[in-house]
């Protein structure tokens, strides 16, 4: 996410950070060059205009010239203006009825289905329950679309056999009511640029059915003329929130970075990748430390907290210390990592980890499913006592997994040394608690 703009903020940072001192004239030069970055990723010029010089202002005139480490303090000021640049009061979904109900909007094609379906997971995720509303009528295949989506994550989906989306929205909402649904997401047409028979239709929903929050979902791919929408959209529909999808391709920051600014909507959530695991909640600071290349340690602490069992994190405590770490283990590692998402969104989180280095390592998610494929072409005993895997069983290993005897050489080799690794970590424990013990007295 964010790629292009990441890796020009790290080098104008880096250029910041070397100067032993700064002068008016080098803060006019690097504003001058955020401000061609900005533009260059896409963001609306209005908004580069007032960002750029209020930064300048600052600079030059809270004397931070002056100060003891003026690189970092200038930092410090992009870093606070690009968090509010992005921040809204009230960027959280607001749901207090029952059935509290979310309408999305937005353009054809925009990500509205899946969307839908990543909220209602989501939500459900927070134990709430949810139903699916199929009111996109206009496109044969939407209600299938939305059915197969309900299946997948177990949410029922309303639908009916009739044309009149406003009927379907009022008959799902009784149904709500009579099941004790917390949330009923509605699912609506994809629209085109003016098409006022589709915007009538939506108001009359929107009037009719109340929503608790109207989330327009905008194509982060679609840079500024997702701005320019969403600003027309908004007279037409109170709009309340947004969903910038699309994240994940090859978007520049433009939308993300103006969209706020120009509608004065907040945005709400980001989506970032095909799968219903790909969405998350918008935060404007955190995303202001990705944008800078800080990353991103709260959520990837959050990620971890979601996909790691409690249990299976003690009992591996315990393996470390009696030393029983197996390859079995060892899966069960490779398993919990991999419900935390595409490890390149993970590892874009880590702080100080250079977008230039990111494209060096070129992780690959397959990589971890080929080490799982290698694990699980090993008998029970294997993964108990990887010891006894000798030359002729990592032949047998390679051709059952379908990868080559050096992948399993390397996979062993990266066993043996995490064990040790452990064994280490096992004797230092023992050396700290003792002293910590001390200290406590
Ligand atoms: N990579 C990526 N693809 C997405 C994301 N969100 C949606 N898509 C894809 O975008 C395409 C369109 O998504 P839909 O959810 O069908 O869009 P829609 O707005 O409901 O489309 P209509 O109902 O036809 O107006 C699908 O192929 C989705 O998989 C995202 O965050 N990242
Ligand atoms: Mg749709």
């Amino acid at each position: 996410m964010f790629n292009q703009l990441k890796n020009q903020f790290q080098s104008i940072f880096r250029n910041i950070r070397g100067l032993g001192k700064i002068t008016e004239l080098n803060v006019r030069e690097t504003v001058r060059q955020v401000r061609r970055s900005l533009l260059d990723a896409d963001v609306n010029f209005k908004v580069v205009k007032s960002f750029t010089s209020r930064i300048e202002e600052k600079v030059i005139g809270t004397k931070v010239l002056n100060t003891i480490k003026p690189g970092e303090q200038f930092i410090k000021i992009i870093r606070d203006e690009l968090t509010i640049l992005l921040k809204s009061e009230n960027s959280d979904l607001i749901l207090n009825n029952s059935p509290s109900i979310i309408l999305m909007v937005g353009l054809q094609g925009a990500g509205k289905t899946t969307t839908a379906a990543k909220l209602a997971l989501k939500l459900k995720n927070n134990n709430m329950s949810i139903m699916l509303v199929a009111a996109d009528t206009n496109r044969p295949a939407a209600v299938d679309q939305l059915k197969k989506l309900g299946e997948k994550i177990n949410v029922p989906v309303y639908y009916e056999k009739i044309k009149n989306s406003l009927i379907i929205c009022k008959n799902a909402i009784n149904k709500a009511r009579s099941l004790n649904i917390d949330v009923l997401i509605i699912d609506t047409a994809g629209r085109l640029h003016n098409d006022n028979q589709m915007m009538a239709e939506l108001k009359e929903i929107s009037l009719n059915v109340k929503p608790d929050e109207t989330l327009l979902v905008v194509d982060g791919m679609t840079g500024q003329d997702a701005v320019a929408f969403a600003k027309k959209f908004n007279i037409e529909l109170p709009v309340s929130g947004l969903v910038l999808t699309k994240m994940d391709g090859n978007s520049r920051a433009g939308a993300a970075l103006s969209i706020k600014e120009v509608t004065g909507i907040p945005i709400k959530y980001i989506g970032n990748s095909e799968s219903l695991e790909g969405i998350e909640q918008f935060h404007a600071k955190r995303t202001a430390n990705r944008i800078l290349g800080f990353g991103d340690v709260v959520s990837l602490v959050e990620k971890a907290e979601r996909a790691f069992d409690n249990e299976k994190m003690f009992n591996l405590n315990e393996k470390i210390d009696n030393g029983s770490f197996d390859l079995d283990d060892f899966r069960d590692q490779i398993i919990q990592i991999k419900k935390m998402g595409p490890i390149n969104q993970i590892l874009e989180l880590i702080p100080g980890l250079e977008s230039n280095i990111l494209k060096k390592m070129n992780y690959k998610d397959q990589q971890i499913n080929w080490t799982e494929a290698i694990i699980n072409s090993m008998t029970p005993y294997e993964r108990k006592m990887p010891e006894i895997i000798d030359g002729s069983r990592r032949l047998r290993i390679s051709k059952g997994s379908g990868r080559a005897v050096q992948e399993v050489n390397m996979l062993l080799k990266q066993y043996f040394q995490m064990k040790k690794m452990m064994k280490k970590i096992k004797k230092q424990k023992k050396i700290m608690l003792p002293n910590m013990v001390n200290l406590g007295n």
